[in-house]
């Protein structure tokens, strides 16, 4: 029976993924390596750390940097990042993410955050949708990061519930993999190609049905 719902932040609940973007492209123009959207699809769900990393062997400099250094880049997008959401208030919710958290408190499920965000809380607060979330993973308790499973059954822990009572909400494949790995129900939110691997997909926020959701999960 399904008992409680761990959702992704970024790219689930608002779409942060434009500044984590700009935030990524500027620190890449100060160290001389370019990327595009393309490359960036890339970051989605993968922990700063990792990302800059990924990053810096796009660029072919993976070992130009202390780790120091690396630290002080990655600081610099944050702190760049940081001001950009301030700008975030519940008009940034993505479509039918309001209702689609309003019908699951309806039918007593509780609900999770887990985002690899260490800025998870601040957006959840800027949204005005801190109080739908009995938990929140802190992605620095972590010992890995997607696509490893361990968010996830982390907060299936938090929650008091076993993964098989609960569903995970992903638009990343890191993510989906990480909540397949959890043994969750997995719902992407995506297209078909890069949702593949999930127990079932739409391809809109829009289109989240609770509904279509406790069927499939007790399937
Ligand atoms: P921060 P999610 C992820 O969030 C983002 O998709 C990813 O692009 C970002 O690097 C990561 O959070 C860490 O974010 O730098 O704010 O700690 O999709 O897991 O909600
Ligand atoms: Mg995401």
């Amino acid at each position: 029976v399904l008992k409680g719902v761990i959702f992704d932040l970024d790219g689930v609940i608002t779409d942060t993924a434009e500044f984590h973007f700009r935030a990524w492209q500027d620190l890449g123009e100060k160290i001389a390596i370019p990327f595009d959207r393309e490359f960036n699809e890339k970051l989605k769900g993968i922990s700063r750390m990792d990302s800059l990393e990924r990053i810096l062997e796009h660029g072919g400099k993976n070992n130009a940097y202390t780790i120091e250094e690396k630290e002080a880049l990655a600081k610099e997008k944050n702190d760049d990042y940081v001001e950009l959401i301030k700008e975030i208030t519940p008009a940034d919710i993505l479509p039918g993410v309001k209702k689609f958290l309003d019908d699951c408190l309806a039918a007593g499920l509780k609900l999770g955050l887990a985002s690899a965000s260490k800025n998870g809380p601040a957006i959840l607060e800027n949204l005005g949708l801190t109080d739908y979330f009995e938990i929140v993973v802190d992605p620095a308790s972590l010992a890995n990061g997607k696509p490893d499973p361990e968010i996830f059954l982390k907060g299936a822990e938090m929650l008091g519930l076993t993964p098989a009572e609960c569903v995970g909400v992903e638009d990343a494949e890191a993510g989906v993999e990480s909540i397949n790995g959890a043994g969750m129900f997995s719902v992407g939110v995506g297209t078909a190609d890069s949702m593949k691997e999930a127990d079932m997909f739409v391809e809109n926020t829009a289109d989240l049905d609770l509904e279509a959701i406790i069927k499939a999960h007790s399937g």
